[in-house]
């Protein structure tokens, strides 16, 4: 992938955890690698269609400055952030922070931190069989864009589907939501359990009845083996009302488990379901 890079941009700041450095201050020296297709820009040669580094170096120094952190892993994080929201063509980012007169009483160089932060995709099946269902899925997606990290990038058709496992139940309406997302599975787990429990689901029938679920089912291509984050979703090959929708915003994704694609998993559900 190609890259744009910012090497030890010189700032004055007021970042550590002692008291004299949030006060007096001292120099940082911040390097930037950000990764973005720059064939657009070299094509073209159009300044609108890649990074302005000038523009960029400005904007850093100012959210450099904006707080004081005890520590340059937090103002790290924090600008890895800023570079991701608002420069959408940038996939990844590489954030470096060097603290040259690091007050450690020792001669060294620099003391510094790296870090390396992207885009996640993931792929969320959403299902709700209770109050008003549309409405629900609306307000679950509106709940995700505006959770911040996390931005909801296409949205299948939505299916009216029979209740699988627990029958005695209403009919579901099913979708998948493709989003880009900074937070981890862990995180993101958290983040579409609470806004479940704004949704007002109730956990008291396992598989009945429920205003909103909303399930990771593919994470970049991670494969887990941890119990309580199961990616790829476990049962999601098993059934049709998550298959489908998601064959049609990703027919030609591959299940990392399986190692087949979308499109011939629904093939084979739907075959099994004739025989059936
Ligand atoms: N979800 C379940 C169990 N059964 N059936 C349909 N049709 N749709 C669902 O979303 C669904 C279900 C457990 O999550
Ligand atoms: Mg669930
Ligand atoms: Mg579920």
């Amino acid at each position: 992938m190609d890259k744009i890079f910012i090497k030890d941009l010189e700032i004055y700041g007021y970042h550590g955890v002692y008291e004299e450095e949030k006060r007096i201050g001292q120099k940082f020296l911040i390097s930037a690698e950000l990764f973005l297709n720059l064939s657009p820009a070299g094509k073209s040669d159009d300044l609108s269609k890649t990074v302005n580094y000038g523009q960029l170096s400005n904007e850093l120094e100012k959210e450099f400055n904006k707080n004081k952190y005890d520590l340059i892993e937090k103002a790290a994080e924090e600008l890895s952030k800023f570079v991701l929201l608002n420069y959408g063509e940038v996939e990844r980012v590489k954030i470096t922070i060097k603290k040259p007169w690091a007050p450690i009483g020792k001669p060294i160089d620099y003391a510094a931190v790296e870090i390396d932060r992207r885009w996640n995709r993931v792929f969320i099946g959403v299902g709700s069989n209770l109050g008003d269902k549309k409405e629900n899925i609306k307000l679950a997606a509106e709940k995700i864009n505006s959770s911040g990290l996390t931005k909801i990038i296409n949205q299948s058709p939505q299916y009216e589907t029979k209740p699988v496992g627990y029958l005695e139940q209403d009919n579901f309406i099913n979708a998948v939501f493709e989003a880009k997302t900074l937070l981890n599975p862990k995180e993101l787990i958290v983040l579409l359990l609470e806004i479940e429990k704004e949704l007002k689901r109730e956990r008291l029938i396992k598989w009945g009845p429920r205003t909103i679920d909303l399930d990771i089912l593919l994470y970049n291509d991670i494969v887990t083996s941890s119990e309580e984050i199961v990616i790829p979703h476990l049962r999601m090959h098993e059934r049709l009302f998550v298959i489908k929708p998601l064959c049609d915003i990703a027919p030609y994704v591959i299940h990392p488990v399986l190692n087949k694609r979308i499109y011939e998993i629904k093939e084979e559900l739907e075959k099994n379901e004739n025989i059936i």
